[in-house]
């Protein structure tokens, strides 16, 4: 569809309308700054974000609306702050702290931009439908390598295959385990698997990421059946009668486990990494990195290289030496 071209006139109106909210929104802030500056400071996790609010958890448990200051920066989903309650219901961010890990992905201006922080472990949620794309799977896996975070594959809705068909479709994807990371069978509908999946969980800060439809939010609901609704807190639903989650949001378990429920993507892009960083993002690929006869080998076809030698050996699984091709090929193009 064409789209629609705004006229000069329109474009200052609306550039006008942004700095006004902007404006109101400063106002605001600073506003309840002043009401918080004699109330003590204190320790708080993002839970979610909506725009330039936050919804904070204490460390009671209990959760606050907070508003912050634009010059903070970037504030996402399982952030650790420092914050002072303005009002009852309100308070105020004053400071971000430091991060261990950081989740993110470049916007459409190529910046970095964090989805959520603090996390210790990825999970990659597949399921038969929507049908899974290795292609995306092994972009998380990078991404997973890269920030020094654990990773595992759940594969969800168990329940829609026969049991032979399932095995099938377990079967697809062993050559993941065979390099380290688990594959968990489950159905979030007849909550089949569930406790091996809370293994897992327990004492990590997990992010649950994939296509939308795969059951993220399901499954998240199958964890933690008696939840508080979080979700409703900050935007009163959109009225349009879809599911689809449109922010991260943090969860807490019984067994020390956090877990984060993110928006489904069609696809995601890795961020301005070097050629060397994303041959590391494939752990399999160790043992043979700078070994092949070429010193600057690109594994495309070259004689003399470890890693297509380990491919026809079948030491590494020939769609993931072809993802990892085109994902070179990739950053080639937006350097
Ligand atoms: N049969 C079956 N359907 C499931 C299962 N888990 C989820 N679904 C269905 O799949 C659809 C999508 O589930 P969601 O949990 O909203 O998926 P999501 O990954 O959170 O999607 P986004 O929020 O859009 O990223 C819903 O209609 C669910 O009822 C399952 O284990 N079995
Ligand atoms: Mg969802
Ligand atoms: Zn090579």
């Amino acid at each position: 569809m064409a789209q629609r071209r705004l006229t000069n006139k329109q474009r200052q109106r609306i550039a006008k309308l942004q700095e006004d909210r902007q404006k109101r929104l400063s106002k605001r802030v600073e506003q309840a700054l002043l009401a918080a500056e004699d109330s003590d400071t204190r320790q708080g996790r993002v839970i979610s974000r909506h725009g330039q609010h936050l919804l904070v958890r204490d460390e009671q448990g209990k959760k606050h609306h907070c508003l912050f200051r634009q010059n903070l920066g970037e504030i996402v989903c399982g952030d650790r702050v420092l914050w002072q309650s303005a009002s009852n219901d309100q308070g105020v961010v004053v400071s971000l702290l430091p991060r261990d890990t950081v989740l993110s992905r470049p916007d459409y201006s190529g910046r970095d931009k964090p989805l959520a922080a603090n996390i210790t472990q990825l999970i990659v949620v597949l399921a038969p439908k929507p049908a899974p794309t290795g292609y995306l799977t092994d972009q998380y896996l990078v991404a997973a390598e890269l920030i020094g975070v654990k990773a595992l594959i759940t594969l969800n809705k168990a329940d829609l295959l026969k049991e032979n068909e399932w095995q099938q479709f377990l079967q697809q994807f062993s050559h993941y385990q065979a390099i380290g990371y688990p594959l968990v069978g489950v159905s979030a509908h007849k909550e089949h698997g569930l406790e091996p999946l809370l293994q897992k969980l327990a004492n990590e800060t997990s992010i649950l990421v994939g296509q939308s439809g795969v059951g993220k939010s399901s499954l998240i609901n199958a964890l933690i059946p008696h939840r508080e609704e979080t979700v409703g807190e900050l935007s009163q639903a959109s009225g349009l009668g879809r599911h689809t989650t449109s922010v991260a949001t943090l969860h807490f378990l019984d067994n020390g486990g956090e877990i984060i429920d993110s928006p489904g993507v069609r696809s995601f892009r890795l961020g301005r990494i070097s050629r060397q960083q994303l041959e590391q993002g494939f752990r399999e690929f160790t043992p043979y990195l700078g070994g092949c006869q070429s010193s600057n080998c690109t594994h495309h076809s070259e004689p003399g290289c470890l890693l297509i030698d380990a491919m026809k050996r079948g030491d590494i699984h020939p769609e993931r030496l072809k993802n990892f091709l085109h994902m070179a090929e990739q950053l080639e193009k937006t350097r």
